[in-house]
């Protein structure tokens, strides 16, 4: 790494904190957590789960780029992959480095990429406005709802999974699939507790629709398996990556979702400054990424001894990157806690960085796209119609519910 000492080449012990990153006050507010970690220093050694906390943008940036000496195969989550039995088979793409991880990567970017995605632009621009229309209603007048299930769960649950191929039955799965697999990268505390007595469950729907015969044949689902038959992955891999889209694209562009549409609903200039210029439906999208990092935390754990810093981490540590304190780092941006349409979010690390970086992040960007279109097109005012409630997950910054009001 580029911070592998201090200036003056002597490695030192790291500030030390017994806070739990997983606990219910913090997740309800993890900001405060997140500006004392990064101030404290660029390593911070959390005393409670013998891991090193990163929270300045230098060092999750150089981490996550840095696949060798933070390696992803022992597990992104808190527990090691070689010491204990994960929950499930272990992803393909974010439970693996290279060689392994290569095919798979390849084939899912190709995929999910901006040429595979062109023929849905305009289904899910026609899709986001009769949705929008029907929120809207038949009246002038303005309406309340609740913006978590009404907008920011039902689009997206609206066009993936027809476009992974899915049967129609059982995708109520989906969401809470998600929600136990985010939660499981975190301690087993009481979020993973709550949802264990219907992993089973969940998890057997999920792997039954990986199946060829089961998808559609023109989705995302059948792309993976077409690239099985053409040898670029093996049959035996084409259902765990079938799997990846199900687990990570859906809860994921829900609370991006959620979170746009609350940061814009608290932030009137720059709703009139979306609904003036609609092409900046990708920037508030991204910005929004930056602004509240829906994926919060990832792991990545050392292979060898590294010094970052002047710190010594030992190898088969766990490092615990705040995706989320790095994305507001004052070191790398001009006022961080605002969200500002003016501004160049690119080179936040929500989407993660490097060869791991969110394959699906052109989709979720042409979902948001398509539903924030929209509405800047049809909605005059946008505000808050009560109070919002969190839903607490160990590595989702997440929502229960944002009553909204739109006029039209
Ligand atoms: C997978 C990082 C997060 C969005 C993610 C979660 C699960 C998987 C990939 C990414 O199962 O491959």
């Amino acid at each position: 790494m580029t911070t592998a000492t201090n200036h003056t080449g002597v490695r030192s012990r790291p500030p030390t904190s017994d806070v739990d990153p997983f606990a219910h006050d913090v997740l309800e507010d993890p900001t405060p957590m997140h500006t004392a970690l990064r101030e404290a220093g660029p390593v911070v050694h959390l005393t409670r789960y013998d891991v090193y906390a990163f929270a300045r943008y230098e060092q999750v940036h150089a981490a996550l780029v840095d696949w060798q000496e933070f390696q992803s195969a022992a597990g992104v989550g808190l527990s090691n992959f070689r010491y204990e039995k994960p929950w499930r088979p272990p992803s393909l793409l974010l439970e693996a480095d290279p060689p392994l991880h290569d095919a798979p990567s390849r084939v899912l970017r190709q995929v999910l990429g901006p040429r595979a995605l062109h023929r849905l632009r305009e289904r899910w621009q026609t899709d986001a406005e009769e949705l929008v229309e029907q929120v809207l209603g038949g009246s002038a007048g303005p309406v309340e709802f609740d913006a978590v299930p009404v907008l920011a769960e039902a689009f997206p649950l609206r066009v993936f999974p027809d476009a992974v191929g899915l049967p129609r039955d059982g995708r109520e799965h989906l969401l809470p699939y998600g929600d136990h697999a985010f939660n499981a990268f975190g301690p087993a505390n009481d979020l993973v507790a709550k949802g264990a007595p219907r992993v089973a469950e969940h998890s057997g729907w999920v792997n039954s629709v990986c199946a060829r015969d089961v998808l559609s044949a023109d989705g995302f689902g059948a792309r993976i398996w077409a690239a099985a038959d053409r040898g670029d992955i093996t049959p035996e891999q084409a259902p765990l990556v079938v799997r990846s889209l199900l687990t990570a694209g859906v809860d994921t562009t829900v609370h991006g979702l959620s979170a746009t549409l609350y940061a814009l609903a608290g932030n009137p200039a720059q709703w009139a400054r979306l609904r003036a210029e609609p092409r900046l439906a990708r920037v508030a999208f991204d910005e929004a990424i930056r602004w509240e990092s829906p994926g919060q935390t990832f792991f990545r754990t050392t292979t060898t001894d590294v010094t970052v810093d002047g710190v010594l981490i030992p190898g088969g540590k766990k490092i615990l990157m705040f995706l989320a304190a790095a994305n507001r780092d004052p070191r790398r941006w001009a006022d961080p806690d605002s969200f500002d349409l003016g501004r160049d979010p690119s080179g936040h690390v929500g989407f993660g960085m490097g060869l791991h970086q969110c394959a699906g992040q052109h989709v979720a960007r042409l979902e948001s796209e398509a539903l924030l279109t929209a509405l800047a097109r049809r909605v005059s005012g946008i505000e808050l119609a009560g109070p919002t409630r969190r839903h607490h997950n160990n590595t989702l910054r997440a929502w229960d519910s944002i009553p909204l009001r739109l006029t039209r």
